[in-house]
């Protein structure tokens, strides 16, 4: 919906399909860095796009990009990048969205290989007429396969965090349509998963016809699958279908209820009804008088449906948050008093600054901090091996830990940490040298090459780095990134045993691509007693509002506040990392 990222898309591909076709690596550089910058705009540049001169003194936009980002806000398209798309098969675009495939690779694929799209590339690996191409080794190309296998698997599936900013838009725009007097969204996305199917929105109104209409004609629409009296889906152009639900105001907590599921949860709570002699459905909870028509149908009287604590009250089970609505839990089920909340978190313990591959100076990530009123920050930039990140050498890091130590004097209400997210080696040795380690305050351990290791090796080279005695957290435990990388695949038993039993944490990624510890094994974790942190790893000051990701993620493996390090307070969280230094 945003012109911004639609600009900055048809800058990449054109980029891409430059690099494909040949172009000049110079020219290449300078459309994917107009990309990057529309990207991170703070602002939308459509309503300043009349303004030529205006949008060169962008630093990175010269005359031929500002006209245009004129031409596609004007007539939503680019003369020059459709001519280029015309110059390769239309199918080599799908190509080039294979995780993992660049457009070096593709280039190769196609001149040497006649790869014209995916379908003819997954028929070449399988028949091996690609095989003794240049740079395409038998394992290269079995990863191509997998790479295609996953991201078919994951197809269809929006991303978390993709998903819940649209779905907070959607629901701002149809609650100011006539007569709307509830409005809610319910589903996978109410669940908190980490992917969802569809967006599932539930509407009471006077005039059901307003908000109706209010979902079918807004823009972005890209077809209206269908539309009646209480049931309206549309898909976006973004590919993902909302459904849109009219339901009666004095029964929106048992439609809310029950749009919201799991399906498995709603079979469990019908069947509880069942046992109580009394009828679950969308409407309600009814007394079971044995007819064959719906209750509602006949006028009979819920006993509850305005609410869904009303409803788990009047069925006397403890309600259940939706995000741990997901598994058909048994009704004796625990559900935990002190689950993690966004509130309750009260520190950021990694985060990157300018010095490596964030955007924000010192001081900058500190505001950030205060302003949630955090009481510990760790900064926590990168190590020497990641070069693309500008990772510290040993003298870097020395300086930055002074200069942090300093800003520390600074401040009465924060406690600022010297940190670094060290690479953990493929074999296990971080990055930096025990004696620059233990001038650290703070150490997250991550893995962030060699994710395609086999799993017992994986296994080892992370419990490795758990032990370490230096070590606070292992950052995204797996490195994977969802619908893009699998990532790593240890034994997550044997993690989580290693983690109690050297009271190291695991990290809970809240990055929406990330979310890594995935819930089953916070689920895991919290289960046998080992902590987890939850961190945003925020690059620039926006990501810290990422935070929310994490915590849907932390309540659906039931983390409670106990477990997790950053609901400590000050003095607490302070005394088990110095744990760690003495
Ligand atoms: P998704 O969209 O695939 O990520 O997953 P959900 O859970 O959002 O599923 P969806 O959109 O098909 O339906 C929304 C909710 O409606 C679902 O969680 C439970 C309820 N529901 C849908 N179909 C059924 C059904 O056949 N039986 C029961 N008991 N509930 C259903
Ligand atoms: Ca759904
Ligand atoms: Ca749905
Ligand atoms: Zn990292």
């Amino acid at each position: 919906m945003s012109s911004n990222r639609d600009l900055a898309d048809r800058f990449l591909e054109a980029a891409a399909i430059m690099e494909i076709t040949g172009a000049n690596g110079f020219r290449v550089n300078a459309v994917t860095k107009v990309a990057r910058i529309l990207e991170d705009l703070p602002t939308e540049i459509a309503p300043m796009a009349d303004d030529l001169k205006a949008l060169q003194a962008i630093d990175g936009i010269g005359k031929s990009s500002a006209e245009k980002i004129k031409e596609f806000v004007e007539t939503g398209t680019i003369k020059d990048f459709d001519a280029l798309r015309e110059s390769i098969p239309p199918g080599l675009i799908e190509v080039l969205d294979v995780p993992g495939l660049g457009p070096k690779t593709v280039k190769v694929l196609w001149e040497k290989g006649d790869v014209v799209d995916v379908e003819s590339l997954k028929a070449k690996i399988d028949s091996g007429e690609l095989e003794g191409i240049p740079r395409m080794g038998a394992k290269t190309l079995a990863n191509i396969r997998d790479a295609i296998d996953f991201s078919e698997r994951s197809a269809g599936r929006m991303r978390l965090g993709e998903a819940l900013p649209l779905a907070d838009a959607l629901v701002a725009r149809l609650s100011n349509a006539r007569g709307v007097t509830r409005i809610a969204y319910a589903g996978s996305l109410r669940r908190g998963r980490e992917t969802i199917g569809d967006i599932d929105i539930l509407v009471a109104s006077t005039t059901p016809e307003s908000p109706t209409a209010a979902l079918t004609k807004m823009p972005g629409v890209e077809k209206v699958l269908l539309s009646g009296e209480t049931k309206t889906s549309v898909r976006l152009e973004s590919g993902v279908q909302v459904d849109l639900r009219i339901v009666p105001e004095s029964t929106f907590g048992a439609a809310l209820l029950y749009f919201t599921g799991s399906k498995e949860h709603n079979v469990m709570l019908r069947e509880i009804a069942i046992a109580k002699s009394m009828r679950l459905n969308e409407y309600g909870l009814f007394p079971d008088d044995g007819a064959e028509e719906p209750p509602q149908k006949r006028g009979i009287e819920p006993v509850a449906s305005a609410s869904e604590q009303d409803i788990y009250d009047a069925l006397d089970i403890r309600f259940l948050p939706p995000e741990l609505r997901e598994d058909r839990n048994p009704v004796d089920w625990s559900v935990p008093e002190d689950l993690v909340t966004v509130k309750a978190i009260k520190a950021e313990l990694h985060c990157h600054t300018d010095a490596s591959d964030g955007v924000m100076t010192l001081d900058e990530l500190i505001e950030q901090a205060r302003k949630r009123d955090f009481h510990t920050l760790a900064v926590t930039d990168h190590s020497r091996s990641s070069v693309q990140a500008n990772g510290l050498s040993v003298d870097r890091l020395l300086a930055q830990i002074d200069e942090i130590h300093e800003a520390n004097e600074r401040y009465e209400d924060i406690t600022v940490l010297a940190g670094s997210e060290v690479d953990i080696l493929a074999d296990g040795r971080l990055d930096y040298d025990d004696e620059i380690l233990a001038r650290l305050d703070w150490v997250v351990a991550s893995p962030h090459t060699s994710l395609r290791q086999d799993p017992a090796k994986a296994t080892a080279r992370l419990v490795k780095a758990i032990e370490h005695p230096l070590v606070h957290v292992l950052g995204h435990p797996t490195g994977r990134l969802i619908n893009e990388r699998e990532g790593l695949s240890p034994d997550m038993a044997e993690l989580i045993a290693a983690a109690k039993a050297h009271d190291t944490a695991l990290e809970l990624n809240a990055n929406p691509w990330r979310l890594d510890l995935r819930d089953k094994h916070v689920r895991l974790a919290s289960t046998e007693g080992a902590l987890v942190t939850i961190d945003t790893d925020a690059h620039r000051p926006a990501d810290f509002d990422l935070l929310k990701y994490g915590i849907l993620t932390a309540r659906r493996g039931g983390l409670t506040t106990g477990l997790c390090p950053n609901c400590w307070d000050r003095e607490r969280l302070r005394a088990w990392i110095d744990s760690k230094r003495t």
